[in-house]
């Protein structure tokens, strides 16, 4: 089976933060067309695929696109029309080797990655596939992840005084998908009333949860665990989880941790963490620690390893190469998964084989800047990994992709929900 594109082209359209990204398209001699839409972050990674921007301050800021469409509609299409080929790592290799840079940044990775992915729904058009069934490795069974509802945004997301980026709840002990979607929508429901109640602001952040004005983790903590009971649900890993990813590199500046007005050491964050899992039903942390926290990673592991998943991102950009590094050094036990990061998805399925073969999780994620696109939602069934973080469950951006699990729920065959083994 082959994949041959009559034309491929980029246009710069919106994100969810009004920020230009592109859509990429292509199209198939038989016309069939293939699309595109790249996300943006903004906690970003030092280490990640590098985005490239106009920064032409005469257009939206300096955020524009336009080189990156050009790129597209120029070598991208190029390279890429007219030629069949025979596997997506075949695709990929020619984007990066027509970009020529380690990390991605004379083609952009949003350039490249937007071809990347339309590349991969051609293929599993080809095969006359679903996408998730075209994407899910040999050996690998396909699974409906536990979605991880972010419900209260701070740090780069939001403008309230809150240090901690995300907030998530996690509906580890639904007995499927669509009970554990119906979850998390009544705990976020339920979550703005107790809110409300409380005087605070009920307004949104950028991944459409709640940014109330509150600066100590351990008060949002409180609250999730009510709205959580409020719902009728139990708390915990039988019922409804909480997941953090507070992104510390944001807050971590020589070498201490700016935190609700306090200044904490590793050691420091380390033991409030430790306090934050034996007082509520916490069950992962990502980026606890910053990405140039190795010494004290290593630590976080040592002491809470056992007790919590600890989700390198910033950190492992999944990369395969930098995720290897992280085991052997005893750096966490999962990994978050984002196509953009590392800038084509051959390099993401990569990613998370390393995490299989090392016995670490892996979370997909959405990025905090994101279209309509719902290409994550497929990997993360795909790949069997068992979690996907795609926002609250409001605002379109982050819904279609839950919908998209729901579709792919309901039109079977039946797989397994939950963790994976
Ligand atoms: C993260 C992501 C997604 P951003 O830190 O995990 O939630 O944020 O896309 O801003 O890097
Ligand atoms: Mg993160």
């Amino acid at each position: 089976m082959t994949v041959r594109f009559s034309s491929m082209s980029a246009i710069e359209i919106l994100d969810s933060r009004s920020r230009p990204t592109l859509r990429v398209q292509g199209t198939l001699p038989d016309g069939r067309t293939v699309r595109a839409g790249v996300p943006s972050g903004a906690s970003t990674g030092a280490r990640e695929a590098v985005e490239l921007r106009d920064h032409d301050v005469s257009r939206y800021s300096g955020q524009g696109v336009q080189q990156a469409v050009a790129h597209v509609n120029g070598p991208i299409a190029e390279a890429l029309t007219g030629r069949s080929f025979s596997s997506l790592d075949q695709v990929d290799d020619t984007l990066r080797a027509l970009d020529g840079t380690a990390n991605k940044s004379r083609l952009g990775a949003n350039a490249i990655v937007g071809a990347s992915i339309a590349a991969a729904q051609a293929f599993a058009l080809e095969a006359e596939q679903s996408l998730w069934r075209w994407l899910t490795p040999d050996g690998v069974i396909p699974r409906l992840p536990v979605p991880h509802f972010n419900v209260v945004n701070g740090g780069m997301h939001a403008a309230n005084e809150l240090d901690f980026q995300e907030f998530m709840i996690a509906p580890i002990g639904a007995p499927s998908l669509p009970e554990a979607i119906r979850a998390g929508v009544e705990v976020y429901q339920r979550l703005r009333a107790l809110l409300a109640e409380r005087g605070f602001e009920t307004g949104l952040g950028d991944e459409g949860g709640f940014a109330p004005e509150i600066a100590r983790p351990e008060d949002v903590l409180a609250l999730l665990v009510q709205a959580i009971e409020d719902a009728g649900y139990t708390t915990g890993r039988d019922g409804v989880a909480i997941a953090l990813d507070p992104a510390s590199s944001e807050f971590h500046r020589d070498g201490r941790y700016l935190v609700g007005g306090e200044s904490l050491s590793s050691e420091d964050m380390i033991d409030r963490y430790a306090e934050m899992i034996d007082k509520f039903p916490v069950w992962s942390i990502e980026d606890g620690l910053g990405e140039t926290d190795t010494a004290g990673w290593q630590k976080l592991t040592q002491t809470l390893g056992e007790r919590v998943q600890l989700v390198g991102d910033d950190n492992f950009v999944t990369n395969p190469g930098l995720i290897a590094e992280a085991v052997a050094a005893g750096i966490g036990n999962a990994a978050l998964i984002k196509v953009n990061q590392v800038g084509t998805v051959s390099e993401t399925l990569e990613a998370l084989r390393v995490c299989r073969e090392s016995r670490y999780a892996a979370m997909i994620s959405h990025r905090s800047g994101e279209t309509d696109d719902t290409f994550i939602a497929d990997l993360a069934v795909g790949s069997g990994c068992g979690q996907l973080k795609s926002g609250a469950p409001a605002r379109g951006e982050r819904v279609a992709k839950y919908n998209r699990l729901l579709e792919i729920a309901a039109s079977g065959p039946a797989h397994p929900f939950g963790l994976a083994d």
